[in-house]
């Protein structure tokens, strides 16, 4: 299937019709779940922030407020705008509103800078830009005018901040409350056309954009939140910088809001503020990544006395959570433990509720659609044996058949009739649930957050002195897994971590893509056809580490 003149590749259309009749493309625009759920129970509270609450009706009241603006800026439906705003209520009416009127957010990471923020603009077009001003001393106003400047496309620059430049466009007012609900929806997106463009986990150069239909990412919400028990009576803290997936829609925000229940925005995952929040609010599920859960359970561990009663599920993915970590999230926290295994490619499995306590500590879950297919392949993609771990390919109702304005890394990154190559490792148990033992692509999972090998690489070798580089993931107790650079210099030079993180920090790259070790060699493994032997270099940097630990004789 050729992509087309979007750059979007869609599901064969035999495939399309297959999910229509089953039911799980509704044919609805994401925004008009939203906005039914608000007619239906408008003095609900949808959103908590700080001392703000918005009641649905505040809620599509402002989103209508913004959607109506945004068109006077000149904004128009598939028009893209790249988001990056820190979690508080900003970025959900931003959000809502883009929904509605079919301008489609590009969602950047609160931790991107110049870097990625410019490419992000450059390759979707985008005609605006939303940041919040200066956070923790980076002037995030000044960047995007920036990028604006050098850029062909972007005009407005959205800035959420008590005071925002004569240049820039006042976020919060723009987000101010509609009179009467508006003219918006009198020509709805197509809800077969891009909602959203989500961020890959990165394996190659830059991320890769990825077009979440409005049917597709409206199911993706709605049936996760079946699986995960979501309900009018559900108060989801949002804990993970919610452009991510997985606060997103695993069900995340947009679940909760399709049944009626409440978001809580968190705008740190500080265990004392989380914990602060789930007893004022009543919160009854959240999500976090493995490095995260982690220190919520040592923090209540060493005596934390919050009341949590309410908290029902911890939702943990993103980086595999250990089995002897998931073995202490019902004893020390009190609820239920749900493990999620998702990419933001589509696929997402869980474990249910009522697992047994040995599925949901030491397996990934199962997919939580009956139409995702999955096959666990080989090298050469031909089913393995039955139990044995292989590379997970999947294709299903959530799942896009090719990345945004893509052909190039699509030919690799899926197969020809249509299946993804996740290149997660898992075993498929008997029992249906996945465990995830280890991935063959090349990537750095730093406490969820996903670093290419290739793009720590690329600026690696911006520095003359660099004659080859390899970066590898280090195991590490806190994040999982840390950014470790092999280097071989030129004759009669010598590198240092520093020279490579300084490059790193001129272009303008996010610091958690920041090597965090440096390893200097004379030359590096290599595989039987040549190609660097990574493996071999994780075993080597997890044995230095030991070595390091260990007491010297
Ligand atoms: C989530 O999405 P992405 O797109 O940031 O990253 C996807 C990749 C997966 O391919 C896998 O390598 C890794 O993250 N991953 C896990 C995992 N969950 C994700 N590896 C081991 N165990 C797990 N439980 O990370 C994401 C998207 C939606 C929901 C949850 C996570």
């Amino acid at each position: 299937m050729s992509p087309t003149s979007a750059g979007v590749v869609p599901w064969p259309p035999e495939v399309a019709a297959r999910y229509r009749a089953a039911g799980y493309w509704q044919d609805v625009p994401l925004a008009a779940h939203v906005y039914a759920q608000a007619d239906a129970t408008p003095d609900a509270v949808a959103v908590v922030d700080g001392a703000l609450r918005l009641t649905y009706a505040d809620l599509v009241a402002r989103a209508d407020g913004a959607a109506v603006r945004l068109r006077e800026l000149g904004l128009r439906p598939d028009d893209r705008i790249v988001v990056q705003l820190p979690n508080g209520w900003e970025f959900v009416v931003l959000t809502l509103a883009c929904l509605r009127l079919g301008v489609v957010p590009v969602m950047a990471l609160p931790a991107h800078r110049g870097h990625e923020l410019t490419y992000l603009a450059e390759h979707a077009e985008a005609r605006a830009i939303a940041v919040p001003g200066v956070v923790k001393d980076f002037d995030h106003e000044a960047m995007a005018h920036d990028i604006a400047s050098c850029s062909g496309t972007v005009e407005h620059v959205l800035v959420a901040a008590d005071a925002v430049g004569p240049d820039s466009v006042d976020l919060r007012a723009l987000c101010a409350p509609a009179d009467a609900r508006s003219d918006v929806d009198a020509s709805p997106p197509d809800p077969a056309s891009v909602a959203v463009l989500l961020l890959s986990g990165g394996t190659t150069g830059l991320p890769k954009l990825i077009a979440r239909t409005h049917n597709d990412y409206a199911y993706n919400a709605k049936q996760a939140g079946a699986v995960c028990g979501f309900g009018p009576d559900t108060v989801y803290l949002g804990v993970l910088p919610l452009s991510h997936n997985f606060p997103l829609a695993c069900p995340g925000i947009l679940g909760a809001f399709l049944v009626g229940g409440t978001v809580v925005v968190a705008p740190s995952p500080d265990p004392a503020k989380v914990f602060d929040l789930i007893e004022r609010e009543g919160v009854t599920v959240t999500a976090a990544v493995p490095a995260v859960a982690q220190q919520w359970l040592e923090y209540r561990e060493a005596g934390d006395r919050h009341d949590l009663s309410s908290l029902r599920v911890l939702q943990v993915g993103g980086a595999r959570f250990a089995d002897e970590v998931a073995r202490r999230v019902r004893p020390v926290l009190g609820c239920t433990l749900q493990q999620v295994f998702g990419m933001a490619e589509g696929l997402l499995n869980y474990t249910r509720l009522d697992d047994p306590d040995e599925v949901i500590e030491h397996t990934q879950g199962r997919p939580m659609c009956e139409a995702d297919e999955m096959m666990v392949v080989d090298e050469s993609d031909r089913p393995g044996p039955p139990g044995e771990p292989g590379v997970l390919l999947t294709r299903g109702p959530y799942t896009p058949r090719g990345y945004y304005r893509a052909a190039e890394q699509n030919a690799k990154a899926f197969t020809p009739d249509g299946w993804y190559r996740t290149g997660d490792i898992v075993r498929l148990r008997q029992d249906g649930n996945l465990v995830v033992e280890g991935r063959d692509k090349d990537m750095i999972n730093r406490a969820g957050e996903k670093v290419s090998a290739e793009e720590v690489e690329n600026f690696a070798y911006q520095l003359p002195a660099v004659s080859l580089a390899a970066a590898v993931a280090m195991p590490d107790p806190d994040v999982g897994e840390r950014v470790c650079l092999y280097v071989v210099p030129q004759p009669g030079s010598r590198i240092a971590l520093d020279d490579v993180r300084a490059v790193m920090e001129t272009a303008g790259a996010a610091r958690f893509k920041w090597p965090e070790r440096l390893v200097t060699v004379d030359e590096l493994p290599t595989t039987k056809v040549g190609k660097i032997d990574k493996k071999a270099l994780r075993a080597d940097i997890a044995r230095r580490i030991t070595d390091d630990d260990a007491p010297a004789r």
